[in-house]
């Protein structure tokens, strides 16, 4: 019996009924990054794009002066990275944009997949173990993936990245599991911290070793929207890391943010998502029937949308030690509530 049409809402290389047909669905070099995405929840591939070798020689000398390498060696900031540079750089869309790329993760979720985030990093994001789930996720889950790509040669000195092989198969936690309600969202963004010790814990408890990628200049790796990774502390900091991430999700979904949800009480972000290989907002449709108007883009709990910024929070000055959110045209206080707090970006 066929069964690819059974679970619609599941990604083909998440499906349970994976076996029965992997070998009918894909061949060759598709079915081995197909098989790796099943079994260890990333795969590794050469990155094939007429633009990379332009991106890999050019890239760095041309961004290297947008970051602050001085706050960065003073070890204020955490990392160097460009979201969105897709925006302004042909090169970055071009690698968000491959097409192949796109018709591959199309094959492999069995729904179209678009990009609709870069990021552009000048040295190791030194992000602790995570999984983007939390980040930004589909309803159904899953329908999400990063495509990461190296610019340089990675060793262990200059902040590879890491991932525990199988963790995509743990459940996708969310803010109910970890007991946090949208009464604690809304009156504090603190909560992040609980998902990075439960997926150091689920680590632990399952015995998995952590994996680097020491990855080849051109060599790209696929993550699963829910395989625990992150980037390794630059050993030594007089190196570069030069790399880009795309996150991709998948058309025939909803998009959110499950960090800032409490589905329970009918709390749920549904977000607006641009397909950077067009330009077009992707309209949030579950099961075939697009998500209500009313409920897309709501107003974030006060601590996200601005009520709770800290007293002392200046916009300009943010956009000044964040050359890249300036780039992206994002709004300060908003991109300060939804991501630079997490991820400890300077504002003062
Ligand atoms: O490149 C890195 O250091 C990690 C990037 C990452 O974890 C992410 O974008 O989710």
């Amino acid at each position: 019996m066929k069964t690819t049409h059974l679970l619609p809402g599941v990604p083909l290389v998440e499906s349970p009924f994976f076996n029965d047909f992997a070998e009918e669905v894909w061949s060759g070099e598709e079915l081995r990054i197909a098989r790796d995405l099943n079994e260890n929840g990333f795969a590794v591939f050469n990155f094939l794009d007429s633009k990379l070798i332009e991106a890999i020689n050019q890239i760095p000398s041309d961004f290297k002066d947008k970051y602050d390498w001085d706050a960065w060696r003073a070890e204020k900031l955490e990392s160097l990275r460009i979201q969105d540079a897709w925006q302004f750089d042909s090169r970055v869309n071009s690698i968000a944009s491959n097409p192949q790329i796109i018709s591959l993760l199309t094959s492999l979720y069995g729904k179209p997949a678009f990009p609709f985030q870069t990021l552009n990093f000048a040295v190791s994001s030194e992000q602790s173990g995570h999984s983007d789930h939390v980040h930004f996720s589909s309803l159904p889950e899953r329908f999400m993936c990063g495509v990461w790509v190296a610019f340089e040669d990675i060793d262990e000195n200059n902040g590879p990245l890491f991932y525990y092989p199988g963790s995509h198969k743990w459940p996708s936690y969310a803010n109910e599991h970890i007991g946090v309600s949208g009464f604690d969202i809304g009156n504090a963004y603190g909560h992040y911290s609980k998902y990075v010790d439960l997926w150091e814990a689920l680590a632990n408890s399952h015995g998995v070793q952590k994996k680097y990628f020491y990855a080849k200049a051109g060599q790209g790796l696929i993550w699963a929207s829910n395989l625990v990774h992150g980037g390794s502390k630059m050993l030594d900091r007089s190196r570069t890391r030069w790399s880009q991430v795309t996150h991709y999700f998948f058309k025939g979904c909803g998009f959110t943010t499950p960090v800032a949800n409490d589905i329970n009480q009918g709390q749920i972000y549904y977000r607006d998502i641009i397909d950077i290989s067009n330009g077009s907002i992707v309209k949030n449709i579950i099961s075939g029937c697009e998500v209500n108007e009313s409920l897309v883009e709501r107003l974030m709990p006060p601590c996200i949308s601005g009520q709770n910024l800290p007293v002392d929070f200046v916009a300009s000055k943010y956009l000044e030690l964040n050359p890249d959110v300036l780039e992206s045209n994002a709004d300060p206080e908003s991109h300060y509530l939804n991501f630079g707090k997490i991820e400890g970006r300077r504002y003062k």
